[in-house]
């Protein structure tokens, strides 16, 4: 019995889900010649897909679990469940407009052309603020369609922002705050969701280690507890004594950010050495 998984064959999430696989233990040929590739160490199979063929793939049961865009997903509207989100791939789906434009709010959007290759997820969302528009399916460039006079808006995926700023456009509206989802048929065996449990204990140990650090530093012994007020939420921090007399060193595990945020009191406070580690997976 295997699990088949349904992955982007080449693109923007195929590299980011085959680490996670990567990082979850599950080994899988970087040959991407064939369609269908099974994984090592782990009871599972690999079916490598255009993004737009992902979410029915999985709805109808070819495969069993998939990664796609939210936004892909959304559109498709297939009859299959978000198990996870997985964090990578993150955009926005939002409405732009010419930046000189004086917008003023959806009801600007009323009998407009709006071009996009979502028509789904925007007609939801015009309906939802009672606005009606005259939507235009194109499947490439969207952001070109303003200037070249086909639409007075457009509707399109922004991540930094940079392609509307080189197109004179401007976002006004976000109708979808998007991420890579792990999707997975509403029909699997009981022992296809047991193999699907074990691959999200593994993911869930890997997110948990992603943004951690392991922080190990030394202090002379009347500094700890400063050192400790400094460390955010440590219910049990480690301190162990060290060789030399009077010394101590404290390890706790923090979030990158926060490190970044606290190094100059920790300093201030008293520590001296401090080694902060990566960490691979971490069991909650
Ligand atoms: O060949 P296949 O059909 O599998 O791939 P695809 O070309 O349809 O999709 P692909 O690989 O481009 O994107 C796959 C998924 O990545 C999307 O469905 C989103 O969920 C996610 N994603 C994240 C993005 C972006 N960021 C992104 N920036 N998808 C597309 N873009 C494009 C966008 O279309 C726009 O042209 O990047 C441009 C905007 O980027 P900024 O940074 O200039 O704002
Ligand atoms: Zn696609």
């Amino acid at each position: 019995m295997k699990l088949r998984i349904a992955v982007q064959s080449k693109g923007r999430l195929n590299e980011d889900t085959m680490e996670l696989l990567k990082e979850a233990g599950i080994k899988v040929s970087s040959s991407r010649r064939t369609l269908l590739v099974a994984a090592r160490k782990f009871p599972m199979e690999v079916l490598f897909l255009r993004d737009d063929d992902i979410p029915e793939t999985v709805a109808d049961g070819v495969a069993d679990i998939g990664v796609v865009g939210l936004n892909e997903f959304e559109e498709r509207a297939a009859d299959a469940e978000i198990v996870k989100h997985l964090g990578f791939g993150a955009c926005r789906l939002s409405i732009a407009v010419p930046k000189d434009v004086d917008y003023t709010g959806t009801e600007w959007l009323q009998g407009r052309r709006i071009a996009t290759s979502y028509p789904g997820i925007l007609s939801r969302y015009l309906e939802s603020k009672g606005v009606q528009a005259d939507i235009h399916v194109i499947t490439g460039s969207v952001e070109i369609a303003t200037g070249i006079g086909l639409a007075d808006a457009i509707f399109d995926i922004v991540s930094s922002g940079s392609t509307l700023v080189s197109n004179n456009l401007k976002e006004v509206e976000v109708a979808l705050e998007s991420d890579a989802v792990l999707i997975a048929n509403k029909n699997l065996s009981t022992e296809k969701r047991e193999i699907l449990d074990k691959l999200l204990f593994r993911i869930d140990a890997v997110m948990s280690a992603s943004d951690k650090k392991y922080v190990l530093m030394n202090a002379p012994r009347e500094c700890v507890q400063a050192i400790l007020d400094v460390l955010p939420g440590i219910k049990s921090p480690t301190v162990m004594p060290l060789a030399q007399e009077d010394w101590c060193s404290i390890h706790t595990v923090l979030d990158e950010s926060c490190f970044w945020d606290i190094i100059g009191r920790l300093k201030d406070a008293g520590a001296q050495g401090i080694l902060v580690l990566p960490i691979e997976k971490m069991i909650l």
